[in-house]
């Protein structure tokens, strides 16, 4: 009843809901893996801290300790999301038979054997990502550095890397997204900052001089601008994964985190600069406060105009590679992961609710008190509803019926952990 009101007041505003729910249930958004254990993986010892100037604050009781525990949780969490999620992986989160331990830079597909079982069962795609951080061959700069064994075993990660992509898109069907990110940097004020740049970008060419089908494969290059011990100086900043990507336009793309900018900077204006340049740009979504703080994601204003931009330029046909990508150790991870991928869900559902053709072309004919209206009042249409309606299409409980079971999930399994 109540959405039937909703998609007749959209419907007077020229907007199909029903068109809007059928078009963002098949969009594929990646679910990251790592929100389940604080970013750990299993391939380290788990006690060592986090490096890679990221972190995870809190020790909310019930982290994934084991690949069963891990995926035991996503088939909750995916329970509870609408939309069609595809896995993403880090490196680290290889699965070892007995005896079969490797290091990155001896990684092979066989060590995701587990994990592409778990995807088909679940008709899931899947993302990867080498994992430069959190490991003793961090000097502590992977890619940069200028030990040339420390700068080969990380280049040889990363070429390990898109076999395994190469290997994940093969085997699921779908493109894999590889997404390069290292925390190379420095603390205080650098002596030489060209210098780790050119070896970085050195690297960057030899790990893609590895062979893969760029319409399967889709290396990413993720800039940033600082983090926690690596204050002074990134060495992948902006200005140089950008001119990476466009120099190198037939092999990878820019991605772009919404956490890595400075704060009065937003990545919703920086989605239409790339697409102007870019065939296909990838985005990690997130929420910072005050820094990279990786944040759940919440359905605020800066998620809803980075979803509007992503509507408007047509990103959802393949244009835009949207992923998660936060860590909150500090409230329950199953209500975290479901928490942030409804919202994003929720914002893409909402940018596809509006008016667009009819609002830019108030732009365009410089009708701007009448399009200021518009935009104001879009805000307090029956949204909810046709919210609540695209949950229950795709078969996903409806807001007001999911936290519940994850309160159940906690009690009758996650509290039982150590
Ligand atoms: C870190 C980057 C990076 C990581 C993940 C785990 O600042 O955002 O993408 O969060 O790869
Ligand atoms: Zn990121």
């Amino acid at each position: 009843m109540s959405y039937s009101e909703a998609k007749k007041k959209y419907a007077a505003l020229g907007v199909d809901t029903d068109a809007a729910i059928n078009k963002l249930k098949e969009v594929p958004m990646s679910l990251h893996c790592w929100q389940g254990d604080d970013v750990r993986g299993f391939d380290t010892d788990p006690s060592k801290p986090l490096t890679g100037g990221i972190q995870t604050t809190g020790n909310y009781p019930g982290r994934a300790r084991n690949p069963e525990e891990l995926m035991m949780d996503l088939d909750k969490v995916m329970s509870l999301i609408p939309g069609t999620p595809k896995m993403n992986l880090h490196a680290s989160y290889a699965i070892f038979e007995k005896g079969d331990w490797a290091d990155r830079d001896k990684l092979e597909p066989k060590h995701f054997k587990k994990w592409v079982e778990f995807c088909k069962e679940r008709k899931l795609g899947c993302d990867f990502n080498p994992t430069f951080f959190s490991h003793p061959k961090c000097d502590p700069l992977t890619l940069s550095s200028t030990n040339e064994e420390t700068r080969k075993f990380w280049i040889d990660h990363g070429k390990a890397s898109i076999r395994i992509s190469s290997y994940l898109a093969k085997e699921l069907g779908q493109p894999c997204i590889m997404n390069i990110w290292t925390g190379d940097g420095f603390k205080d004020i650098p002596a030489d900052r060209i210098g780790p740049r050119v070896r970085y970008r050195e690297s960057i060419d030899a790990i893609l001089s590895e062979p893969y089908d760029f319409k399967k494969v889709k290396p990413c290059v993720e800039s940033k601008v600082f983090g926690i011990g690596v204050e002074a100086y990134t060495v992948g900043s902006a200005e140089f994964t950008l001119s990476y990507a466009a120099m190198n336009k037939n092999k990878c793309l820019p991605l772009m985190d919404n956490g890595h900018y400075h704060p009065t900077e937003v990545v919703s204006d920086k989605i239409p600069a790339l697409l102007a340049f870019f065939p296909e740009i990838a985005l990690h979504v997130t929420r910072p406060i005050r820094w990279d703080s990786d944040h759940v994601v919440l359905f605020d204003d800066e998620m809803k105009e980075i979803a509007r931009e992503i509507v408007r330029c047509g990103g959802l046909d393949g244009k835009v590679h949207i992923a998660l990508d936060y860590f909150d150790a500090s409230i329950n991870r199953i209500s975290a992961w479901t928490t942030g991928y409804r919202n994003a869900q929720k914002a893409l559902l909402f940018a596809l609710l509006q008016p667009n053709e009819t609002l830019k072309a108030m732009q365009d004919n410089g009708e701007f008190s009448k399009l200021m209206v518009a935009q104001e009042e879009l805000k307090t249409m029956p949204f909810g509803d046709v919210w609540n309606e695209y949950c229950g299409v795709c078969g996903k409980p409806k807001d007001g019926k999911w936290f519940g079971l994850v309160e159940k999930y906690e009690a009758e399994v996650l509290s039982k952990r150590s």
